[in-house]
């Protein structure tokens, strides 16, 4: 389903534009097309469905929250395979989302936004794609944070001889069998594809700057009775789901946001998980963290540990000097001879928000908003752009639980105020700066001794200046309820 669904833009106005066509994106299709809010497209730059889950295709992709808290509520599927699903089940289920849904004829792939201009007198975005111009009374951004891959600024980089790529962009046609390979990172992506890789590569080299805490992931099939039982009693699923998302949402409920005994404890298994499969002294002290867990994202992996057990591996803690055409030269002059190199190095989450080509009320772009942070009122709506919803914005990533909850929610957020303007006769709705301003300072407050900046380490979730722009410092249920209903006392209407 890598196709186009259709290949001419419309000439009307579009009730909503959605940039993307991953998870938030399709949500938003489907809630838009179930509520009849009026005509809408879903525009995507790749040449698939499924955004983050069509781009990431490196060995062992897969989610580390449980397939079925890792779905939309309103789309349940009974068969999945795996207690944590692997991208292939994620992407076709995806895949299917959209063709049961109805919103093939929505979609138009291959087609980036270059462009969003608030038009005041006529109270509508005027959008440049790839593929000509647009009109939209409002625009549901999907895109999330996690699409520009950041590539270190190693010297010489560029002038290494072999094959080189991120994580995310896998360069399938890259034989590693018998090659030499590096990889620079030990975040999420890497624990997963560094197993299946040290497998068949002659040598591996991973180069680790920061040991992260690795939980054990106790990954299982879901059998075949299981999964038809899910299908006969869709009671029985449900209460699978909610289990899953109460074990997980009782981490924020108990405090785990902040360093407390929770901590302690959480680190004596990650520890315990490292020394029963590193009994090598001097290779687990340099897999230990430390910082304290939870601080950065909580790594979760059987094998990760045990493919550094390999002889033909080598865990390399030095800092990298600089790049050759031949491999790696590191600071205290000793060199790691390379034929392919792989960047584990995570995505420009600042990048990503800021690049979106967006000019509000008034001439002001998204980035001069966001010159001093980014920041949107419950992470969905940003001051000075009337109609815009941002879905997985700013402080609403998740350190204990399934984003998806917090999108279903966005979505909610989203279309209760596009109703609402509908019901009223009105044409926009703008978030009063008020209402954004005591929002992000209660965020902020709460994130000021949380784990994630009083833990001890530098991570994605904060920005240049360490202020952290990307996770929401509470619960789950504590964010649906302020937000999955746009209350209009905090918008302009007009
Ligand atoms: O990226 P990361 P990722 N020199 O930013 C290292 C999601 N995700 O792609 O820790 C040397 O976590 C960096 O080192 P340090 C998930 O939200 C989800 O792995 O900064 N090393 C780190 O080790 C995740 O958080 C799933 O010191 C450099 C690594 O590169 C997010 O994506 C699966 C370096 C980057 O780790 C990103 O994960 C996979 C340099 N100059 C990903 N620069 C699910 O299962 C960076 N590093 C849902």
């Amino acid at each position: 389903m890598s196709d186009d669904a259709g290949s001419d833009l419309p000439s009307g106005i579009l009730a909503v534009l959605i940039v993307g066509a991953g998870f938030s994106g399709l949500a938003m299709g489907i809630r838009c097309r179930q509520a009849g809010l009026g005509p809408f497209l879903i525009l995507d730059k790749g040449d698939g469905i499924g955004g983050t889950w069509h781009a990431n295709t490196y060995p062992g992709a897969a989610c580390d929250i449980p397939s079925h808290l890792y779905s939309l509520s309103y789309v349940p599927k009974s068969d999945w395979s795996r207690l944590y699903p692997q991208q292939a089940e994620i992407k076709a289920y995806l895949e299917d989302t959209a063709r049961e849904h109805g919103l093939l004829p929505h979609l138009r792939l291959r087609t980036a936004v270059t462009g969003l201009a608030w038009d005041e007198a006529e109270a509508l975005w005027r959008v440049e794609t790839s593929r000509g111009p647009l009109l939209a009374r409002a625009i549901v951004a999907g895109m999330g944070g996690l699409h520009h891959p950041a590539l270190p600024d190693i010297p010489g980089r560029d002038s290494f001889a072999g094959a080189a790529f991120h994580s995310a962009a896998w360069d399938h046609a890259c034989e590693l069998r018998g090659k030499r390979v590096g990889v620079i990172g030990t975040g999420a992506s890497a624990v997963q594809f560094v197993p299946l890789v040290a497998q068949e590569a002659a040598h591996l080299t991973l180069f680790q700057r920061t040991p992260a805490w690795i939980m054990p992931k106790r990954d299982r099939p879901i059998g075949e009775r299981a999964q038809a039982a899910y299908r006969r009693l869709p009671l029985a699923r449900r209460l699978f789901r909610e289990r899953l998302f109460w074990i997980h949402e009782l981490r924020a409920l108990l405090g785990f946001t902040r360093v407390s005994k929770l901590t302690d404890q959480a680190e004596a298994i990650a520890r315990r998980h490292l020394a029963r499969a590193v009994p090598d002294r001097a290779l687990r002290e340099k897999l230990t963290p430390r910082y304290r867990l939870g601080c950065k994202r909580v790594l979760i992996s059987d094998d990760f540990y045990p493919a550094l057990m390999r002889e033909t591996v080598t865990l390399e803690t030095g800092r990298i000097a600089r790049i050759t055409p031949g491999g790696a030269v590191m600071e205290d002059g000793s060199e790691h001879a390379l034929d392919v190199l792989v960047y584990a190095t995570g995505f420009d989450v600042t990048g990503s928000f800021r690049s979106l080509p967006v000019t509000g009320r008034g001439g002001l772009t998204l980035a001069e908003a966001w010159r001093d942070g980014m920041g949107a009122f419950q992470g969905i709506a940003v001051a000075g752009f009337p109609n815009l919803f941002l879905l997985m914005g700013p402080n609403t990533g998740l350190g204990h639980n399934s984003v998806i909850l917090m999108i279903e929610a966005q979505v909610e957020h989203a279309l209760s105020g596009l109703l609402a303007l509908k019901r009223r006769g009105l044409s926009a709705m703008e978030v009063r700066p008020e209402a954004q301003a005591r929002f992000l300072a209660g965020v902020q407050a709460r994130l000021a001794d949380s784990i994630w900046q009083a833990g001890g380490c530098r991570s994605w979730y904060q920005d240049e200046t360490g202020r952290n722009a990307a996770i929401w410092p509470g619960s789950v249920l504590a964010y649906r309820r302020g937000a999955r209903r746009a209350r209009l006392s905090d918008y302009r209407l007009r």
